[in-house]
């Protein structure tokens, strides 16, 4: 083993303190006596620069870069003269139009498949879920009566093609946008068009000496954050569930205790599902489990981790082993013995924690490469090549394993794969599939509100805490929670997946719990599926009873250890559809500046929804059910109806009507 890539002080923190998942404790622990270093070393090793958490800083040109005062911001400004609103507001947009990119790039990804497998030259993917591309179809406006799946299939990639390429008009999806939420968007001009325009407007817009108006760049910025939600991060999830199944809830088992030492163990991680749905076939395939027999192994264990293991365990219950910040965690198990990636959240740290224990790192996609991984690059044409030689490399290391292995024997069983149209199924049924039970539950106060919790882990915080604390006390209090991402693994790591956690809701969503059979945590996939909460949301509006618009609903969001661009693009797409979202950890802008001001407080005003920021997550509790409250005030639904049983009299009267 590789032991002189370390620097690990002698004066270490308490592991307790960085993790609440017993499994990543346990191998921090042993990289520890390894002599092996990971992000949270690197994060206790590493304080954040005070200028730049703060975005008090401007590098967009060569007369600086500039720095402000975070004390006193507007006592000084660049050398172009720029102001702090402007710098942060800039900083915030790159940030933004990166995140957006990113969901963007997955979902054209996902369209190119798409149509390769409608014009016949992708031929290891099929139409999985015809019943999902009609329904796609129809919200688009699309003509499905007595057509051909193949006809269907093509005017919708037409369709979907707009949301990448149109430069003028409105995003295909707007149709799906409730109509007051849309016209606040068409009053502020933010309906955004194609995703391409709308983040290189952004980008050239933050050059210097361009859109030096903080309230101007910010509707851009908006307009860019709405064309990842409704655009490209929509594209994604609807052609994943049209080509592989629409998610319905099935068990699945989290944490590293899913690795089985006497398997040949594979990872996925990432984000696109073309590459684990591949995965899937050839760990099935009968000549290379065969060959992983011969190498003494009982088996092929697929597992999952990140994003792309909530693809997995969504739509076929394959474990996961956890979430972003346990990917080089379970790499000290020893017992992995081939990890994949494709994109984003792809720790660099992965390939060096690997090689100290003998597990190569394979990169597949021509997006993202890391020094020193393999890479194998998947093409959709040929899937198996790189798939199936993934498989070969893992059982020739099974082969060959010298490390002593230590696995976690952590795992929770879970319910996942809550998908929309589940849980409009699940509370209606077949014929009468609906979200008018959730709104009536909202209504009669059964069920005080919903929220959206999601997002990622990051190390400046002790991992999952904030999400287990929060997601507690907000079904404690009667209100719904919903999930996506690696927040869904730290609930489910919590045991707050199953039905049986409805034991620590209030008494209002427990009943509700009870009587549908379903958990008050519901997972619906990974981060590019928070489009299933707007779509949700939507619905709910539809069904009609909490208002007319997003911004109308009890609803609030919440992305309590977020690190990424992509988490920031998603809160601003949340926060430009009506939600009030919350986040922690850190909030790149200084407080009581004119640009915080406008995101945290002005846009409400607008017909939007705000940001709003805390590090404690039981304040976060507080701030989003004070909000839920504001909006049932508004509703006229603060009081919460009794529930009057109908005796016989009102039985003779109802009949007798
Ligand atoms: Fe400084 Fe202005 Fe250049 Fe930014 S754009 S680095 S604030 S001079
Ligand atoms: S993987 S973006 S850490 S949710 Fe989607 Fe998790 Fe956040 Fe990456």
């Amino acid at each position: 083993m590789d032991k002189k890539l370390t620097a690990v002080s002698a004066d270490k923190p308490d592991i307790s303190d960085w993790t609440s998942c017993k499994s990543t404790a346990q191998m921090l622990k042993k990289a520890r006596i390894d002599q092996v270093e990971t992000a949270f070393d690197r994060a206790a090793g590493m304080k954040p620069c005070p200028i730049g958490a703060k975005s008090a800083c401007c590098k967009h040109c060569a007369m600086g870069p500039c720095r402000i005062n975070a004390k006193d911001p507007y006592a000084k400004e660049g050398v172009c003269g720029a102001t702090i609103d402007t710098i942060q507001s800039r900083n915030f947009a790159r940030m933004v139009a990166t995140g957006t990119a990113a969901h963007s790039s997955h979902g054209m990804n996902m369209l190119n498949l798409f149509k390769g497998v409608i014009n016949g030259t992708i031929r290891d993917y099929t139409i999985k879920d015809t019943k999902k591309l009609i329904g796609v179809a129809q919200s688009l406006g699309i003509e499905t009566e007595g057509r051909k799946v193949n006809a269907i299939a093509a005017d919708v990639c037409k369709e979907m093609e707009k949301v990448f390429f149109a430069a003028e008009g409105e995003i295909p999806f707007a149709k799906r946008v409730p109509q007051k939420t849309l016209e606040s968007w068409r009053q502020l001009d933010i309906v955004p068009r194609g995703a391409m325009l709308e983040v290189m407007e952004l980008l050239q817009r933050t050059h210097a000496g361009m859109d030096q108006d903080y309230q101007h760049l910010s509707k851009q910025i908006s307009r860019t954050a709405l064309v990842d939600g409704w655009g490209g991060s929509m594209v994604a999830t609807e052609i994943s569930d049209i080509l592989f199944g629409t998610p319905t809830p099935v068990h699945g088992e989290v944490d590293m205790g899913c690795l089985k030492e006497d398997h040949v163990n594979i990872i996925i991680h990432g984000h696109e599902p073309h590459l684990i749905e591949s995965m899937v076939e050839a760990v099935n395939d009968r000549e290379l489990v065969e060959m992983a027999e011969s190498a003494g192994a009982k088996g092929i264990n697929l597992v999952g981790m990140c994003c792309s293991g909530l693809e997995m365990l969504s739509r076929h219950g394959i474990p996961h082993a956890g979430n972003f910040m346990s990917t080089e965690a379970v790499l000290v198990t020893g017992a992995v013995d081939a990890f994949g990636v494709d994109v984003q959240c792809i720790q660099q740290g992965l390939v060096k924690v690997g090689k100290c224990y003998e597990t190569k790192i394979f990169t597949t996609n021509h997006s993202c490469r890391i020094e020193g991984a393999e890479h194998i690059q998947f093409d959709d044409h040929t899937p198996r090549q790189c798939t199936d030689y993934i498989v070969k490399q893992a059982i020739d290391r099974f082969k060959n394993r010298s490390l002593k292995i230590e696995i976690p024997q952590n795992k929770s069983v879970g319910v996942h794969g809550f998908s929309h149209e589940y849980i409009n199924y699940m509370l209606g049924g077949t014929f009468r599939g609906s979200y008018t039970p959730l709104n009536d539950n909202i209504i009669n106060g059964r069920i005080r509100g919903v929220a959206g919790v999601v997002g990622c882990v990051n190390p400046r915080v002790k991992q999952d805490w904030l999400h287990i604390e929060l997601v507690k006390e907000l079904i404690k209090n009667d209100v719904l929670v919903l999930q996506t991402g690696c927040s869904q693994i730290a609930l489910a790591r919590a045991g707050l997946c199953t039905p049986e956690a409805a034991y620590f809701a209030g008494s209002g969503l427990r009943e509700v719990c009870e009587t549908v059979g379903m958990p008050p945590v519901l997972g619906m996939g990974a981060c590019v599926d928070n489009t299933r909460i707007l779509i949700a949301a939507a619905e709910m509006v539809k069904v009609g009873g909490l208002g007319e618009s997003i911004a109308d609903l009890p609803v609030a969001g919440a992305a309590p250890e977020w690190y990424s661009e992509k988490a920031l693009a998603i809160g601003q797409y949340f926060v430009a559809s009506g939600v009030y979202t919350v986040f922690g950890v850190t909030f790149p802008i200084i407080e009581e500046t004119k640009f915080h001001k406008h995101i945290f407080k002005d846009t409400e005003t607008q017909g939007l929804g705000k940001w709003g920021f805390t590090t404690d997550p039981h304040e976060m509790a507080r701030l989003m059910i004070a909000h839920i409250d504001k909006k049932r005030a508004a509703l006229g639904i603060d009081k919460a109806r009794e529930r009057t049983l109908a005796n016989m009299a009102d039985r003779r009267e109802i009949k007798s009507a």
